[in-house]
């Protein structure tokens, strides 16, 4: 096993990550490609399906700093919906909602609300991907096709995930490793600049990278789908899961942890536990109508700024105790971290610590109407872990929200 398995993506060298800082924002481990039955490179794009583009693109630059790099849209000859692509660092969003009244788009919106169709993720092999998942009686949803304009060409092919959310596969590199594209995303969509202007002293960037993207599934199917990810898309499991012990007690839920092999990608896959309360995970399937994506958690080299920045945009956090941090056993829990605990408290960001080090997270309020889809500002310092220390304090604070929702 050696480092030089663990390459950088196109998006993350444009970023200028360095690998060592890669590996510090996400948790990058090495491992043996050769032995994989489906390389992942790493994230290609995330697709979210809302009921107004136009004014969610305008959230995301504002209050979640992504600047706007491309489009498609009737301008483009796309009748049927608005795309908005966004970028953070080395991530990507896509925006999407329809403009046709007969767009498909609008029935994912009145079924799940707004939410996350596509986990769409970088192969250097598209067509062994597709094969192996086949092989395995995974559904393919959209055959490999090859994508061309007048920047080049990408493969693209789709398998389905949990709920009605897809995993398209993009391959952007032929097989010398050099890239087979230079658009500003995909075929079919045109390079697009943000008209919103940066304040005077707004960092450049609030978030690098993708850290982990949590699934919820339904009662019981927890297990099937890690062993979905096991067997079609050989990732592996992470040692970090919830089991009964804090199902019980608190948000009554059960969560493992799948990865691919270097970690880049993490999929936390949760299910509801019987609990004395209604799950945290019920009432998201309630109102998301199924299975789906839950929260996605964005990895910053500097959770203070960026938590400060959001703030002064409107965007709300869940509160965190004062009792949390006057705990005198938090001190000891956490040791020396790289911020006095009172500049944390003030902000509610937790922290916790493991045997390879430690990280701080904050977790937004739902983003949308429905009590769905939230996201996390993750702040790793050599935990590879999610925060299990924090666990009970931050299903105490879904609750609160929960039962003030009226939906506990
Ligand atoms: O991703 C994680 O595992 C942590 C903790 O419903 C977590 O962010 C787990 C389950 C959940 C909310 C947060
Ligand atoms: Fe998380």
């Amino acid at each position: 096993m050696t480092d030089t398995v663990v390459h950088l993506t196109d998006q993350e060298r444009e970023a200028n990550l360095e690998l060592d800082q890669l590996k510090q924002l996400v948790g990058l481990v090495p491992y043996d490609e050769s032995s994989d039955v489906f390389p992942v490179t790493g994230w290609d794009s995330i697709h979210f399906v809302v009921g107004n583009a136009t004014q969610t693109a305008h959230f995301y630059q504002s209050a979640f700093g992504m600047e706007l790099i491309g489009y498609s849209g009737p301008e483009t000859g796309n009748r049927d919906h608005k795309a908005f692509v966004l970028k953070s660092g080395s991530i990507r969003f896509v925006i999407k909602g329809g403009v046709d009244p007969d767009s498909p788009l609008h029935d994912h919106v009145r079924r799940h609300g707004d939410g996350v169709v596509d986990i769409s993720l970088e192969v250097p092999d598209l067509n062994r991907c597709i094969e192996h998942a086949r092989g395995i009686g995974a559904t393919v949803l959209q055959e490999p096709e090859d994508l061309t304009d007048e920047h080049g060409t990408v493969r693209v092919a789709a398998i389905a995930t949990y709920g009605e959310t897809r995993h398209t596969l993009v391959q952007r590199k032929g097989a010398d490793g050099k890239s087979t594209y230079s658009g500003p995303y995909l075929p079919g969509y045109v390079k697009r600049t943000s008209h919103y202007v940066k304040r005077d002293g707004e960092p450049k960037r609030l978030f690098q990278a993708l850290d982990h993207i949590v699934g919820n599934v339904e009662l019981g199917k927890m297990d099937e789908w890690v062993e979905f990810y096991n067997k079609v898309m050989g990732f592996v499991n992470m040692a970090e899961f919830i089991g009964d012990d804090i199902a019980t007690d608190y948000s009554a839920l059960m969560s493992k942890v799948v990865a691919n092999g270097n970690h880049r990608v993490k999929f936390p896959l949760n299910e509801p536990a019987v609990g004395k309360r209604k799950s945290q995970i019920d009432e998201y399937l309630e109102f998301y109508r199924g299975p789906g994506a839950q929260h996605l958690a964005l990895a910053t080299n500097d959770i203070i700024s960026t938590v400060d920045h959001m703030r002064a945009h409107g965007i709300e956090f869940l509160a965190t105790p004062d009792s949390y941090y006057e705990d005198p056993k938090l001190r000891e829990r956490i040791g020396q971290v790289r911020a006095p605990i009172e500049e944390l408290q003030k902000r509610g960001i937790l922290v916790d610590r493991d045997e390879d080090g430690y990280l701080l997270q904050i977790f937004t309020k739902p983003v949308q109407d429905r009590p769905t889809v939230f996201f996390e500002l993750i702040e790793r310092h050599g935990s590879l872990g999610f925060g299990k220390g924090n666990f009970k304090a931050l299903f105490e604070a879904i609750e609160r929200e929960q039962e003030q929702r009226g939906n506990l």
